[in-house]
Protein backbone atom coordinates (compact mmCIF):
# COMPACT_ATOMS: atom_id res chain seq x y z
CA UNK A 1 0.00 0.00 0.00
CA UNK A 2 1.38 3.30 -1.12
CA UNK A 3 5.10 1.92 -1.11
CA UNK A 4 6.37 4.64 -3.23
CA UNK A 5 5.19 7.52 -0.90
CA UNK A 6 6.19 5.60 2.13
CA UNK A 7 9.72 4.88 0.47
CA UNK A 8 10.55 8.61 0.26
CA UNK A 9 9.21 9.77 3.65
CA UNK A 10 11.28 6.98 4.81
CA UNK A 11 14.19 7.64 2.66
CA UNK A 12 13.74 11.66 3.82
CA UNK A 13 13.65 10.42 7.73
CA UNK A 14 16.70 8.09 7.60
CA UNK A 15 18.91 11.48 6.09
CA UNK A 16 17.24 13.33 9.25
CA UNK A 17 18.84 10.32 11.43
CA UNK A 18 21.88 11.42 11.70
CA UNK A 19 22.17 14.99 12.74
CA UNK A 20 21.96 15.31 16.45
CA UNK A 21 20.49 18.66 16.29
CA UNK A 22 17.84 20.18 14.04
CA UNK A 23 18.64 23.15 12.62
CA UNK A 24 15.88 25.10 11.03
CA UNK A 25 17.03 24.30 7.72
CA UNK A 26 17.48 20.84 8.31
CA UNK A 27 13.77 21.04 9.17
CA UNK A 28 13.31 22.75 6.23
CA UNK A 29 14.86 20.85 3.80
CA UNK A 30 13.24 17.90 5.20
CA UNK A 31 9.79 19.08 4.98
CA UNK A 32 10.32 20.29 1.47
CA UNK A 33 11.55 16.76 0.28
CA UNK A 34 7.93 15.19 2.17
CA UNK A 35 5.76 17.95 0.36
CA UNK A 36 7.59 16.37 -2.92
CA UNK A 37 6.30 13.07 -1.91
CA UNK A 38 2.70 14.10 -0.96
CA UNK A 39 1.90 15.95 -3.97
CA UNK A 40 3.90 12.94 -6.25
CA UNK A 41 1.31 10.46 -4.35
CA UNK A 42 -1.45 12.95 -5.77
CA UNK A 43 -2.40 14.76 -2.84
CA UNK A 44 -4.06 17.41 -2.75
CA UNK A 45 -2.35 20.75 -3.51
CA UNK A 46 -3.62 22.84 -0.81
CA UNK A 47 -3.75 19.65 1.88
CA UNK A 48 0.09 19.02 1.42
CA UNK A 49 0.50 22.75 1.80
CA UNK A 50 -1.24 23.35 4.86
CA UNK A 51 0.13 20.02 6.21
CA UNK A 52 3.64 21.39 5.65
CA UNK A 53 3.16 24.42 7.21
CA UNK A 54 1.87 22.58 10.59
CA UNK A 55 4.46 20.40 10.58
CA UNK A 56 6.88 22.64 10.32
CA UNK A 57 5.35 24.95 13.20
CA UNK A 58 5.43 21.90 15.22
CA UNK A 59 8.72 21.12 14.59
CA UNK A 60 10.54 24.48 15.18
CA UNK A 61 8.23 25.32 18.03
CA UNK A 62 8.81 22.19 20.20
CA UNK A 63 11.56 21.08 22.66
CA UNK A 64 13.59 18.44 21.31
CA UNK A 65 13.07 14.91 23.60
CA UNK A 66 16.03 13.58 25.16
CA UNK A 67 15.09 9.89 24.86
CA UNK A 68 14.51 10.34 20.90
CA UNK A 69 16.53 11.56 18.40
CA UNK A 70 15.37 14.96 16.27
CA UNK A 71 14.93 12.86 13.35
CA UNK A 72 12.77 10.24 15.26
CA UNK A 73 10.89 13.41 16.61
CA UNK A 74 10.29 14.71 12.99
CA UNK A 75 8.93 11.65 12.22
CA UNK A 76 6.42 11.56 15.51
CA UNK A 77 5.64 14.91 14.35
CA UNK A 78 4.42 14.19 11.26
CA UNK A 79 2.76 10.50 12.26
CA UNK A 80 0.55 12.74 14.28
CA UNK A 81 -0.40 15.17 11.94
CA UNK A 82 -0.73 12.46 9.13
CA UNK A 83 -3.68 11.18 11.72
CA UNK A 84 -4.98 14.49 12.46
CA UNK A 85 -5.10 15.22 8.87
CA UNK A 86 -6.62 11.41 7.80
CA UNK A 87 -9.20 11.70 11.56
CA UNK A 88 -10.12 15.63 11.23
CA UNK A 89 -11.34 17.23 14.64
CA UNK A 90 -13.05 13.44 15.65
CA UNK A 91 -11.47 10.44 15.87
CA UNK A 92 -13.63 8.04 13.83
CA UNK A 93 -15.11 4.95 15.46
CA UNK A 94 -15.68 2.15 13.87
CA UNK A 95 -19.76 1.42 13.97
CA UNK A 96 -22.07 -1.42 13.13
CA UNK A 97 -25.10 -0.30 14.11
CA UNK A 98 -28.66 -1.81 12.58
CA UNK A 99 -30.65 0.20 10.17
CA UNK A 100 -30.20 0.66 6.70
CA UNK A 101 -27.25 1.41 5.12
CA UNK A 102 -26.69 2.70 1.41
CA UNK A 103 -23.83 2.15 -1.05
CA UNK A 104 -23.32 5.15 -3.78
CA UNK A 105 -20.79 5.67 -6.05
CA UNK A 106 -19.76 6.03 -9.59
CA UNK A 107 -19.66 2.60 -11.84
CA UNK A 108 -17.01 0.16 -10.65
CA UNK A 109 -15.60 1.98 -7.96
CA UNK A 110 -16.89 -0.93 -5.72
CA UNK A 111 -20.23 -1.13 -4.61
CA UNK A 112 -21.50 -4.27 -5.08
CA UNK A 113 -18.13 -5.90 -3.71
CA UNK A 114 -17.99 -3.68 -0.62
CA UNK A 115 -21.93 -4.82 0.19
CA UNK A 116 -21.00 -8.61 -0.40
CA UNK A 117 -17.84 -7.51 2.11
CA UNK A 118 -19.73 -4.99 4.55
CA UNK A 119 -22.82 -7.82 5.05
CA UNK A 120 -20.13 -10.21 6.20
CA UNK A 121 -18.39 -7.75 8.61
CA UNK A 122 -22.07 -6.94 9.98
CA UNK A 123 -22.89 -10.90 10.24
CA UNK A 124 -19.56 -10.97 12.26
CA UNK A 125 -20.51 -8.32 14.73
CA UNK A 126 -23.55 -9.81 15.15
CA UNK A 127 -26.12 -8.29 12.82
CA UNK A 128 -28.57 -9.93 10.77
CA UNK A 129 -27.74 -8.32 7.45
CA UNK A 130 -30.37 -8.40 4.27
CA UNK A 131 -28.24 -7.35 1.03
CA UNK A 132 -31.40 -5.03 -1.23
CA UNK A 133 -30.00 -4.99 -5.15
CA UNK A 134 -31.45 -1.62 -6.27
CA UNK A 135 -29.31 -1.59 -9.27
CA UNK A 136 -32.24 -1.53 -11.47
CA UNK A 137 -30.32 -0.53 -14.57
CA UNK A 138 -28.46 -4.25 -15.18
CA UNK A 139 -29.79 -7.42 -14.17
CA UNK A 140 -26.21 -8.55 -14.07
CA UNK A 141 -26.05 -6.49 -11.06
CA UNK A 142 -28.39 -8.81 -9.38
CA UNK A 143 -26.99 -11.69 -10.37
CA UNK A 144 -23.60 -10.22 -8.83
CA UNK A 145 -25.24 -9.35 -5.51
CA UNK A 146 -27.29 -13.02 -5.47
CA UNK A 147 -23.62 -14.89 -6.02
CA UNK A 148 -22.11 -12.69 -3.30
CA UNK A 149 -25.04 -13.59 -0.71
CA UNK A 150 -24.55 -17.17 -1.72
CA UNK A 151 -21.11 -17.23 -0.81
CA UNK A 152 -22.19 -15.70 2.87
CA UNK A 153 -24.95 -17.21 3.05
CA UNK A 154 -26.86 -13.82 3.45
CA UNK A 155 -30.13 -13.52 1.78
CA UNK A 156 -30.47 -11.18 -0.95
CA UNK A 157 -33.46 -9.38 -1.84
CA UNK A 158 -34.74 -8.40 -5.18
CA UNK A 159 -37.41 -7.59 -7.40
CA UNK A 160 -36.79 -8.60 -11.42
CA UNK A 161 -38.02 -6.16 -13.55
CA UNK A 162 -39.15 -3.58 -10.90
CA UNK A 163 -37.15 -0.35 -12.64
CA UNK A 164 -39.08 1.57 -9.14
CA UNK A 165 -35.97 1.27 -6.46
CA UNK A 166 -38.53 3.09 -3.79
CA UNK A 167 -40.93 0.34 -4.62
CA UNK A 168 -38.02 -2.20 -4.22
CA UNK A 169 -36.99 -0.29 -1.04
CA UNK A 170 -40.66 -0.47 0.37
CA UNK A 171 -40.45 -4.15 0.02
CA UNK A 172 -37.08 -4.92 1.15
CA UNK A 173 -38.13 -3.09 4.34
CA UNK A 174 -41.47 -5.07 4.60
CA UNK A 175 -39.42 -8.51 3.56
CA UNK A 176 -36.47 -7.59 6.61
CA UNK A 177 -39.74 -7.03 9.11
CA UNK A 178 -40.80 -10.70 8.20
CA UNK A 179 -37.60 -12.02 8.15
CA UNK A 180 -35.73 -10.43 11.37
CA UNK A 181 -33.06 -8.85 9.58
CA UNK A 182 -31.80 -5.68 11.34
CA UNK A 183 -29.44 -4.63 8.97
CA UNK A 184 -30.36 -3.76 5.20
CA UNK A 185 -27.60 -2.62 3.05
CA UNK A 186 -28.30 -1.24 -0.18
CA UNK A 187 -26.30 -1.55 -3.64
CA UNK A 188 -27.55 1.05 -5.70
CA UNK A 189 -26.69 1.77 -9.68
CA UNK A 190 -23.84 3.70 -10.57
CA UNK A 191 -22.83 6.09 -13.84
CA UNK A 192 -20.05 6.68 -15.71
CA UNK A 193 -19.75 11.01 -14.34
CA UNK A 194 -23.01 11.44 -11.17
CA UNK A 195 -25.57 13.03 -13.08
CA UNK A 196 -29.04 14.26 -12.17
CA UNK A 197 -31.38 11.45 -12.81
CA UNK A 198 -29.02 9.54 -10.64
CA UNK A 199 -28.92 11.57 -7.98
CA UNK A 200 -32.50 12.01 -7.70
CA UNK A 201 -32.96 8.51 -7.61
CA UNK A 202 -30.85 8.68 -4.47
CA UNK A 203 -32.03 11.15 -2.92
CA UNK A 204 -35.98 9.54 -3.52
CA UNK A 205 -34.11 6.57 -1.48
CA UNK A 206 -32.50 8.67 1.50
CA UNK A 207 -35.61 10.42 2.00
CA UNK A 208 -37.75 7.23 2.38
CA UNK A 209 -34.60 4.66 4.27
CA UNK A 210 -33.97 7.85 6.39
CA UNK A 211 -30.46 5.70 6.49
CA UNK A 212 -28.49 4.73 9.53
CA UNK A 213 -25.40 5.41 7.06
CA UNK A 214 -25.32 6.59 3.52
CA UNK A 215 -21.52 5.90 2.45
CA UNK A 216 -19.59 7.24 -0.54
CA UNK A 217 -17.65 4.12 -2.20
CA UNK A 218 -14.95 5.92 -4.13
CA UNK A 219 -12.10 4.06 -6.22
CA UNK A 220 -8.41 5.13 -4.32
CA UNK A 221 -6.76 4.54 -7.05
CA UNK A 222 -8.37 7.05 -9.03
CA UNK A 223 -6.75 9.48 -7.11
CA UNK A 224 -7.85 13.79 -6.81
CA UNK A 225 -10.74 12.25 -9.20
CA UNK A 226 -11.72 10.24 -6.33
CA UNK A 227 -11.74 13.25 -4.08
CA UNK A 228 -13.95 15.40 -6.51
CA UNK A 229 -16.36 12.62 -7.05
CA UNK A 230 -17.27 12.76 -3.46
CA UNK A 231 -17.46 15.87 -2.62
CA UNK A 232 -19.94 16.03 -5.47
CA UNK A 233 -21.99 13.18 -4.15
CA UNK A 234 -21.52 14.69 -0.69
CA UNK A 235 -22.93 17.86 -1.90
CA UNK A 236 -26.25 16.47 -3.71
CA UNK A 237 -26.78 13.66 -1.25
CA UNK A 238 -24.94 14.60 2.41
CA UNK A 239 -22.97 11.32 3.02
CA UNK A 240 -21.99 10.07 6.66
CA UNK A 241 -18.79 8.77 5.39
CA UNK A 242 -16.45 7.57 2.54
CA UNK A 243 -15.23 3.75 1.89
CA UNK A 244 -11.94 3.96 -0.07
CA UNK A 245 -11.99 0.66 -2.67
CA UNK A 246 -8.64 -0.52 -4.16
CA UNK A 247 -6.42 0.31 -1.53
CA UNK A 248 -4.48 -2.70 -2.42
CA UNK A 249 -3.87 -2.08 -5.83
CA UNK A 250 -1.36 1.13 -6.76
CA UNK A 251 -3.32 4.00 -5.33
CA UNK A 252 -0.78 6.21 -4.18
CA UNK A 253 -2.27 7.93 -1.28
CA UNK A 254 -3.34 10.93 -2.56
CA UNK A 255 -7.69 10.20 -2.14
CA UNK A 256 -7.01 8.58 1.43
CA UNK A 257 -4.52 11.69 3.08
CA UNK A 258 -6.69 14.44 1.08
CA UNK A 259 -10.27 12.90 1.40
CA UNK A 260 -10.97 14.13 4.90
CA UNK A 261 -9.51 17.43 4.53
CA UNK A 262 -11.27 18.50 1.34
CA UNK A 263 -14.52 16.60 1.87
CA UNK A 264 -15.15 17.43 5.69
CA UNK A 265 -16.39 13.37 5.95
CA UNK A 266 -14.66 10.43 7.51
CA UNK A 267 -13.11 7.30 5.75
CA UNK A 268 -14.98 4.86 7.49
CA UNK A 269 -13.81 1.78 5.81
CA UNK A 270 -11.03 0.77 3.22
CA UNK A 271 -11.19 -1.95 0.42
CA UNK A 272 -8.12 -3.80 0.10
CA UNK A 273 -8.59 -6.22 -2.18
CA UNK A 274 -11.16 -8.37 -4.43
CA UNK A 275 -12.07 -11.15 -1.47
CA UNK A 276 -15.19 -10.80 0.72
CA UNK A 277 -12.97 -10.84 3.56
CA UNK A 278 -10.77 -7.35 2.42
CA UNK A 279 -12.78 -4.39 3.83
CA UNK A 280 -11.08 -3.21 7.09
CA UNK A 281 -12.80 -0.71 9.36
CA UNK A 282 -10.35 2.52 8.41
CA UNK A 283 -8.31 3.83 10.98
CA UNK A 284 -6.35 7.13 10.64
CA UNK A 285 -3.42 5.76 13.36
CA UNK A 286 -2.96 2.16 11.94
CA UNK A 287 -2.99 4.37 8.03
CA UNK A 288 -0.60 6.65 9.36
CA UNK A 289 1.86 3.94 10.87
CA UNK A 290 1.80 1.59 7.26
CA UNK A 291 2.78 5.09 5.66
CA UNK A 292 5.70 5.99 7.59
CA UNK A 293 6.70 2.15 7.81
CA UNK A 294 6.35 2.03 11.43
CA UNK A 295 4.50 -1.37 11.44
CA UNK A 296 0.69 -1.98 12.01
CA UNK A 297 1.31 -4.66 14.97
CA UNK A 298 -2.50 -4.43 16.23
CA UNK A 299 -3.85 -5.32 13.00
CA UNK A 300 -1.32 -7.78 12.00
CA UNK A 301 -2.02 -8.98 15.54
CA UNK A 302 -5.94 -8.71 14.96
CA UNK A 303 -5.77 -10.64 11.82
CA UNK A 304 -3.61 -12.91 13.28
CA UNK A 305 -6.06 -14.07 16.15
CA UNK A 306 -8.67 -14.67 13.58
CA UNK A 307 -6.60 -17.19 11.35
CA UNK A 308 -4.97 -18.93 14.21
CA UNK A 309 -4.73 -19.40 17.85
CA UNK A 310 -5.17 -16.11 19.97
CA UNK A 311 -2.87 -17.52 22.60
CA UNK A 312 -0.14 -17.79 19.59
CA UNK A 313 -0.69 -14.42 18.67
CA UNK A 314 -0.91 -12.59 22.22
CA UNK A 315 2.84 -14.34 22.63
CA UNK A 316 4.02 -12.76 19.47
CA UNK A 317 2.59 -9.59 20.15
CA UNK A 318 4.20 -9.32 23.67
CA UNK A 319 7.55 -10.89 22.43
CA UNK A 320 7.54 -8.03 19.49
CA UNK A 321 6.81 -5.53 23.21
CA UNK A 322 9.79 -6.90 24.99
CA UNK A 323 11.96 -7.78 21.78
CA UNK A 324 12.85 -10.99 22.96
CA UNK A 325 12.00 -12.13 19.30
CA UNK A 326 14.41 -14.77 18.56
CA UNK A 327 14.70 -16.60 15.10
CA UNK A 328 12.47 -19.71 16.68
CA UNK A 329 9.60 -16.78 16.53
CA UNK A 330 11.16 -15.57 13.33
CA UNK A 331 10.34 -18.74 11.33
CA UNK A 332 7.09 -19.93 13.03
CA UNK A 333 5.92 -16.19 12.36
CA UNK A 334 6.98 -16.51 8.80
CA UNK A 335 4.69 -19.84 8.67
CA UNK A 336 1.80 -18.42 10.60
CA UNK A 337 1.93 -15.50 7.78
CA UNK A 338 2.07 -18.25 5.01
CA UNK A 339 -1.31 -19.35 6.53
CA UNK A 340 -2.93 -15.94 6.21
CA UNK A 341 -2.50 -15.42 2.89
CA UNK A 342 -0.70 -13.46 0.42
CA UNK A 343 2.55 -12.40 2.46
CA UNK A 344 2.98 -9.27 0.51
CA UNK A 345 -0.84 -8.08 2.61
CA UNK A 346 0.65 -8.72 5.64
CA UNK A 347 4.43 -7.55 5.12
CA UNK A 348 3.54 -3.88 5.42
CA UNK A 349 1.84 -4.61 8.63
CA UNK A 350 5.26 -6.15 10.39
CA UNK A 351 7.77 -3.80 12.10
CA UNK A 352 10.73 -3.66 9.91
CA UNK A 353 9.26 -5.77 7.47
CA UNK A 354 8.15 -3.36 4.72
CA UNK A 355 11.88 -2.71 4.11
CA UNK A 356 12.66 -5.91 3.33
CA UNK A 357 11.89 -6.92 -0.25
CA UNK A 358 13.47 -9.67 -0.39
CA UNK A 359 11.28 -11.34 2.37
CA UNK A 360 8.81 -12.37 -0.68
CA UNK A 361 8.74 -15.48 0.21
CA UNK A 362 7.57 -18.55 -2.10
CA UNK A 363 7.27 -21.96 -0.57
CA UNK A 364 10.67 -22.97 -1.76
CA UNK A 365 12.35 -19.97 0.01
CA UNK A 366 10.41 -20.58 3.18
CA UNK A 367 11.45 -24.16 2.84
CA UNK A 368 15.15 -23.36 2.77
CA UNK A 369 14.45 -20.64 5.74
CA UNK A 370 12.78 -23.58 7.55
CA UNK A 371 15.83 -26.03 6.98
CA UNK A 372 18.20 -23.35 7.69
CA UNK A 373 16.37 -23.01 11.11
CA UNK A 374 16.03 -26.48 12.02
CA UNK A 375 19.69 -27.13 11.50
CA UNK A 376 20.34 -25.15 14.16
CA UNK A 377 20.94 -25.65 18.20
CA UNK A 378 18.63 -24.49 20.37
CA UNK A 379 20.92 -22.17 21.77
CA UNK A 380 22.03 -20.75 18.32
CA UNK A 381 18.11 -19.78 17.54
CA UNK A 382 17.75 -17.98 20.41
CA UNK A 383 21.03 -16.88 20.53
CA UNK A 384 21.87 -15.62 17.00
CA UNK A 385 25.22 -13.95 18.13
CA UNK A 386 26.74 -17.09 18.96
CA UNK A 387 27.09 -18.31 15.37
CA UNK A 388 30.40 -17.81 13.96
CA UNK A 389 31.49 -18.70 10.77
CA UNK A 390 32.27 -22.55 11.85
CA UNK A 391 28.39 -22.61 12.74
CA UNK A 392 27.24 -21.18 9.40
CA UNK A 393 29.09 -23.51 7.77
CA UNK A 394 27.93 -26.28 9.34
CA UNK A 395 24.33 -25.00 8.98
CA UNK A 396 24.36 -24.36 5.62
CA UNK A 397 25.55 -27.96 5.20
CA UNK A 398 23.34 -29.57 7.21
CA UNK A 399 20.61 -27.62 5.33
CA UNK A 400 21.65 -28.58 2.46
CA UNK A 401 22.01 -24.29 1.77
CA UNK A 402 24.80 -22.50 1.50
CA UNK A 403 26.95 -20.12 3.36
CA UNK A 404 25.63 -17.15 1.89
CA UNK A 405 21.97 -17.73 2.24
CA UNK A 406 22.34 -18.66 6.26
CA UNK A 407 24.22 -15.10 6.00
CA UNK A 408 21.43 -13.42 4.52
CA UNK A 409 18.46 -14.81 6.84
CA UNK A 410 20.63 -13.69 9.77
CA UNK A 411 20.82 -10.15 7.97
CA UNK A 412 17.31 -10.03 7.81
CA UNK A 413 16.52 -11.00 11.42
CA UNK A 414 19.03 -8.43 12.98
CA UNK A 415 17.71 -5.78 10.63
CA UNK A 416 14.08 -6.70 11.64
CA UNK A 417 15.54 -6.47 15.34
CA UNK A 418 16.93 -3.59 15.23
CA UNK A 419 13.66 -1.45 14.06
CA UNK A 420 11.90 -3.13 16.52
CA UNK A 421 14.64 -1.37 18.63
CA UNK A 422 13.62 2.20 17.22
CA UNK A 423 10.12 1.16 17.04
CA UNK A 424 10.37 0.61 21.09
CA UNK A 425 12.26 4.12 21.70
CA UNK A 426 9.60 5.73 20.03
CA UNK A 427 6.49 3.91 21.30
CA UNK A 428 8.30 5.20 24.76
CA UNK A 429 8.38 8.80 23.56
CA UNK A 430 4.67 8.36 22.26
CA UNK A 431 3.79 6.78 25.57
CA UNK A 432 4.87 9.85 27.33
CA UNK A 433 3.02 12.25 24.99
CA UNK A 434 -0.01 10.85 25.90
CA UNK A 435 0.56 7.70 23.39
CA UNK A 436 0.46 6.92 20.10
CA UNK A 437 0.65 3.88 18.17
CA UNK A 438 1.12 0.94 20.73
CA UNK A 439 2.30 -1.92 20.72
CA UNK A 440 -0.23 -3.75 23.40
CA UNK A 441 -3.52 -2.89 24.09
N1 LIG B 1 -8.32 -4.98 -5.92
C1 LIG B 1 -9.51 -4.60 -5.51
N2 LIG B 1 -10.56 -4.71 -6.33
C2 LIG B 1 -11.77 -4.32 -5.92
C3 LIG B 1 -11.98 -3.77 -4.62
N3 LIG B 1 -13.29 -3.46 -4.51
C4 LIG B 1 -13.86 -3.80 -5.68
N4 LIG B 1 -12.96 -4.32 -6.55
C5 LIG B 1 -13.16 -4.80 -7.93
O1 LIG B 1 -13.66 -3.73 -8.71
C6 LIG B 1 -14.53 -4.21 -9.73
C7 LIG B 1 -15.83 -3.46 -9.70
O2 LIG B 1 -16.52 -3.78 -8.51
P1 LIG B 1 -18.10 -3.70 -8.34
O3 LIG B 1 -18.39 -4.02 -6.93
O4 LIG B 1 -18.79 -4.53 -9.36
O5 LIG B 1 -18.35 -2.16 -8.63
P2 LIG B 1 -19.73 -1.37 -8.77
O6 LIG B 1 -19.94 -1.13 -10.22
O7 LIG B 1 -19.50 -0.09 -8.04
O8 LIG B 1 -20.79 -2.20 -8.14
C8 LIG B 1 -14.68 -5.69 -9.47
O9 LIG B 1 -13.83 -6.37 -10.35
C9 LIG B 1 -14.22 -5.86 -8.04
O10 LIG B 1 -13.68 -7.15 -7.81
C10 LIG B 1 -10.83 -3.64 -3.75
O11 LIG B 1 -10.89 -3.16 -2.61
N5 LIG B 1 -9.64 -4.07 -4.25
MG1 LIG C 1 -22.56 -2.83 -8.90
Amino acid sequence: MFESLSEKLQSVFKNLRGYGKLTEKNVADALREVRVALLEADVNYKVAKDFIERTKQRALGQEVLSSVTPGQQIVMIVHDELVALMSGDQPVKPSFTAGNWIMVGLHGCGKTTTCGKLAKLMAKNGRKPLLVACDVNRPAAIDQLETLGKQLQIPVFSVRGEKDVTEICRQALAAAESQRRDTLIFDTAGRLHIDEELVQELVRMRDLLKPQEILLVADAATGQEAVNIAEHFDKALNVTGIVLTKLDGDARGGAALSMRAVTGKPIKFAGVGEKLDDLETFFPERMAGRILGMGDVVGLVEKAQEAFDAKEAEKLQQKIADRSLNLEDFLSQLQQMKKLGPLENLLGMVPGMGKMPDLSLGDSQLKRVEAIVQSMTREERRRPEILNASRRSRIARGSGTSVAEVNDLLKQFSMMKRMMKDMGKMQKAFARKGGMPKLAR
